[in-house]
């Protein structure tokens, strides 16, 4: 065993009333919801880059964080060797995940192994890290929620990856993500996550648009025939985002992956991997990306994050606001669950949070927040005013089916109406004020 990296005791369940930073006050693993403990609902998993491989640099400032396996980093060690670096971090990531009680991890091949001198090289000292990982996971019963490959960080991707104008960037990130697939799938993965990183363009002055999408559906058909190949029995996913760091990216959001997905024959084969700060720089609220991949039939997998009201870049934030969370829990449990996803912490701590246990207080918030908000989300179903109320919205269509079947014309409503003089609709209020106050009553009574 290593010497332990955080100073810390693993985290217990303490209650609503506790004043114990270091504990949990409503992620109580075993507590029955609606059927299922609150550890099965929310598939909690802590993202491997945000959390081990970022150094806490941004675009005016070098690297705060105190991560000794980062040469970039406050504390970096430049003259670590780096495979030495890429053990020291796994065993603190593990050591982290073991102690927060948070069931699954998620990684990119390049936030769990170094770069080698040649892609043979990179392989050789990936498939040694992911050893390395089996034998963590064999060791604390962690499991992996899904991996991915990063091709969008290093320079040759500056265009894209599967759509790039040159080919060679093609085989490059075929390559890649096959090699991580296979990874994924030997360590029981239960997803495989793709985000279009640079999959988008700066001007179309310079781009061939259905061209590139035409390669990026083209590469999303090699990884399903990828997964069946070697037997991969997780779910794919992609993850929409609509800007950040092109203009423009082709994932835009969910409706957007949606239509992708049935123009290149892939809607049964690949759902979504929604991110909630994603959803508001697409210009939609959290639970309606969660609504439209659920009437889609393709949600999957949830990273938990939040946006900033006055900062604009993806600040990947600990989940806080209970009640935009509980309404996305809301559509997610209307939804049906989590399957094979789960609530992923894509998420990053402040540039100045450099204590070794800021990481578990960011955490720990997030997963408070996530648990009340699938408490307040469960008492809003089993109590069942809003979904009588919307129901009753739509009361009036029980008698007109026959119009959404097919069986009434244009012209047949346009004689109905002018055949009858006293038809004359009332508009009826939509009670939308008192439908946010029942949300307000739940999150507040909720114990
Ligand atoms: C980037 C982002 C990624 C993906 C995985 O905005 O969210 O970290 O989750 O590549
Ligand atoms: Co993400």
């Amino acid at each position: 065993m290593t010497t332990p990296f955080f100073d810390v005791d693993p985290i217990l369940f303490d209650g609503p009333d506790s004043d114990n930073p270091l504990a949990f006050r409503w992620y109580d693993a075993d507590r029955t919801v609606l059927g299922k403990t609150m550890a099965e609902h929310l598939r909690f998993g802590v993202c491997y880059w945000h959390s081990f491989a970022w150094d806490g640099s941004d675009i005016f400032g070098a690297g705060t964080l105190d991560r000794p396996w980062n040469p970039a980093s406050r504390t970096g060690d430049a003259a670590m060797d780096p495979m030495a670096a890429a053990k020291l971090k796994m065993s603190a990531a593990f050591e982290f995940i073991d102690k927060l009680g948070a069931p699954f991890f998620s990684f990119h091949d390049i936030d769990i192994a170094p770069a080698g001198g040649s892609f043979a090289e990179t392989c050789r000292f990936f498939d040694e890290m992911a050893d390395e990982a089996a034998g963590h996971m064999e060791r604390t019963g962690i499991e992996l929620l899904w991996g991915t490959t990063n091709a969008f960080s290093h320079p040759r991707f500056m265009a894209g990856a599967a759509t790039n104008p040159d080919p060679d960037m093609f085989a490059y990130a075929a390559a890649q993500v096959a090699h991580c697939m296979n990874a994924t799938h030997r360590l029981g993965g239960s997803n495989y996550v793709l985000w279009g990183g640079r999959e988008g363009y700066e001007t179309l002055l310079n781009t061939d648009m259905k061209r590139e999408l035409d390669q990026l559906g083209r590469f999303m058909n090699m990884v399903v025939e990828h997964k069946y190949a070697i037997g991969f029995q997780g779910t794919l996913l992609i993850e929409p985002k609509p800007m950040e760091p092109t203009k423009h990216q082709y994932d835009y959001d969910v409706a957007t992956v949606h239509s992708f997905l049935q123009t290149y024959g892939l809607a049964d084969e690949i759902k979504v991997n929604i991110e909630v700060n994603h959803a508001t720089l697409s210009g939609h609220d959290f639970h309606h990306e969660v609504a439209t991949a659920v009437n889609a039939g393709i949600f999957g997998s949830i990273d938990a994050n939040a946006g900033d009201d006055r900062l604009g870049w993806d600040l990947d934030l600990f989940p806080k606001s209970v009640e935009q969370m509980t309404l996305g829990m809301l559509e997610i449990l209307r939804g049906g669950g989590f399957t094979t996803g789960g609530l992923m912490f894509d998420t990053k701590l402040r540039r100045q949070s450099i204590a070794r246990d800021d990481l578990f207080l960011g955490h720990i918030g997030g997963m408070d927040t996530m648990a009340r908000s699938l408490l307040a989300a469960a008492s809003i179903i089993e109590d069942g005013e809003i979904d009588r109320r919307r129901a009753d919205r739509y009361a009036g269509w029980s008698n007109e089916q026959r119009i959404l079947d097919g069986e009434v014309t244009l012209q047949a409503l346009h004689d109905a109406v002018l055949g009858d003089e006293t038809f004359d609709p009332q508009p009826v209020s939509g009670r939308q004020e008192a439908i946010e106050h029942v949300v307000a009553r739940h999150i507040e009574r909720i114990r």
